[in-house]
């Protein structure tokens, strides 16, 4: 049961910063880590209370601020399935959060148990992780006094991706519970023993590519990708053969620093250490290992060719779509992105693949929720997050489709080893990794062969700092403002000006900026645009 002395006096020794407003964002919390104990040690009580009220499903709890500085830390809750918690309970986090005294904790704790009708005798637990960051041991330690507090049963993963806490918070939910062995290890071993044996299933007996390159954005993507690598070769040594690059997790300052995934699709660019040269081929992660772009050297002039999510969902759209037709099912597939996807995507999905494109706002949960209306969703944000989903009804016609002639057979189980090597639960750069390098290798596709389906529009992102993002209101899956009155007007204008232009502006859920994106047939066209409007905004 819920003791509420014992609460309260653990909570004593995590009084809330009084200054500090927190919010449970797209992203959980994420901020500078010195703000964050407080939050985390009641995030700690949260996973508990929302263990209870689902039957004593464990809940997932990940320490991490991705991308960001090395200086940030965060955290976010993962619900049973392996995806992100439910909205309304992110409200409940923000209550939490914000609670000035150990008074208002508790009295906000009181209003969730009775708002839900937990049972407070409900047994509860919760596993959790963290990524490399230097503030993260301080910050697993007050998560485990909020756990402790409430008398749950925790289970710490160690150092993990977030992906991987996602698929065992999954794996322990819905497979088998592993009864011996501890569970840090086991976050491993069940996660390596998957994904290599999906990736051995998928690439057949085709001849392996040339090495790729992995910067692991000093990050813990490194160690984990490394050992991933080793799995695979203990099957197979001669399938895969990955050089990282980026990976010293041990010296301060180096996470995400000129490096990964973002820092190369914010600046379309090589980042350090990265010695790139014509006919190589290379990937970046971020820096707790859930996105991943690739890249390579135009072999005629040498300019960087960036591959993001959407030519990620290209590919793996188009390689689905053709396996599905083979094998005669009736599946329907269809492709989810934001409104940051490049126009030429679109039009190259539509035009040329024939398959539906949905558009929705951004945020890992709407692309994720929007994917499970389709029998296959193929979701990715173009700056690498993404996934595949396999309904179970896409499943059952896959594993019970009747296999007619030889080619049937080859392209059904084909999309059986595809449905085990992607991460349903969550975007991975690790899976998401291996699933192109299946699709190339059964393709026997250069980067530049996959690069060739659609020539993108030349994009713009800029930020704008504004005194207060709150008055930019948006509707239309973010590419519509409806407040401030009359700006939308004035960006339509401008965009009419310019051939395949299209632009728009909506505050960012993670930073304290608004965003301003542009497109247009030229380069010197989209910088004029992005400019123009931005200048509206500021
Ligand atoms: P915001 O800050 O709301 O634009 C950013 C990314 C999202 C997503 C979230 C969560 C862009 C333009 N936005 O959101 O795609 O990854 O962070 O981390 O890349
Ligand atoms: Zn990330």
């Amino acid at each position: 049961t819920i003791d509420y002395d014992k609460i309260k006096k653990a909570s004593a020794k995590y009084p809330k910063l009084k200054e500090i407003n927190y919010t449970y964002g797209t992203a959980g919390f994420r901020m500078k880590a010195e703000y964050l104990e407080s939050v985390i040690f009641r995030v700690g009580i949260l996973g508990g209370l929302r263990s209870k009220k689902l039957n004593s499903k464990v809940i997932g709890i990940m320490i991490t601020a991705s991308h960001n500085p090395e200086a940030d830390n965060g955290v976010k809750l993962v619900d049973p399935s392996g995806e992100m918690l439910e909205q309304q309970w992110e409200g409940y986090a923000t209550q939490l959060a914000n609670a000035q005294s150990d008074d208002d904790l508790i009295a906000v704790i009181k209003s969730i148990v009775s708002e839900n009708g937990i049972d407070e005798s409900k047994e509860a637990s919760i596993v959790y992780a963290r990524d490399t960051r230097p503030s993260g041991p301080k910050l697993v330690a007050a998560l485990e006094e909020g756990i402790k507090a409430i008398n749950v049963v925790g289970g710490n993963l160690g150092v993990k991706t977030t992906p991987q806490l996602h698929y065992f918070t999954y794996y322990l939910n819905y497979c088998e519970k592993p009864t011996e062995g501890s569970y840090e290890e086991l976050a491993d071993k069940l996660y390596y023993q998957k994904f290599a044996e999906a990736f051995h299933k998928a690439v057949g007996d085709n001849p392996c590519l040339s090495p790729i390159t992995i910067d692991a954005a000093n990050g813990v993507g490194a160690p984990k990708l490394k050992e991933l690598a080793e799995w695979i070769d203990k099957i197979n040594n001669n399938v895969f053969e990955v050089e990282i690059i980026n990976d010293d997790i041990k010296s301060q300052g180096k996470l995400n620093f000129n490096c990964g995934a973002d820092y190369v699709k914010s600046g379309q660019k090589i980042p350090t250490g990265a010695p790139l040269s014509v006919g190589d081929r290379a990937a970046s992660l971020d820096g707790d290992a859930d996105r991943i772009v690739f890249y390579y050297l135009n072999d005629y002039d040498g300019t960087f060719r960036l591959l993001d999510g959407d030519k990620i969902a290209a590919l793996a759209a188009g390689f689905i779509i053709e396996l599905v037709k083979t094998a005669g099912l009736d599946i329907n597939v269809g492709v989810v992105q934001t409104a940051y996807a490049n126009g030429s995507s679109r039009a190259y999905l539509e035009k040329e693949l024939k398959v539906p494109v949905a558009c929705v706002s951004t945020g890992v949960k709407h692309l994720h929720h929007k994917a499970q209306e389709y029998d296959v969703g193929v979701y990715f944000e173009a700056n690498g997050h993404g996934t595949v989903l396999f309904s179970p009804n896409a499943l059952n016609k896959i594993n019970s489709a009747e296999k007619r002639t030889a080619e049937q057979e080859k392209a059904i189980k084909k999309l059986q080893a595809l449905t085990e090597l992607i991460n349903q639960t969550v975007g991975d750069a690790l899976s998401d990794l291996l699933f192109v390098e299946a699709i190339l290798i059964n393709r026997q596709w250069t980067f530049h062969q996959w690069d060739s389906a659609y020539t993108d529009l030349p994009n713009r992102l800029v930020k704008v700092v504004v005194e207060n993002r709150q008055i930019f209101k948006t509707t239309n899956a973010e590419q519509t403002l409806v407040e401030p009155k009359g700006l939308q007007e004035k960006i339509d204008k401008l965009v009419a000006q310019y051939k395949d232009g299209r632009s728009f502006v909506r505050p960012s859920g993670t930073e304290d900026v608004v965003r301003v994106y542009a497109e247009a047939s030229t380069r010197k066209d989209c910088d004029e645009l992005a400019f123009k409007v931005a200048g509206l905004v500021y």
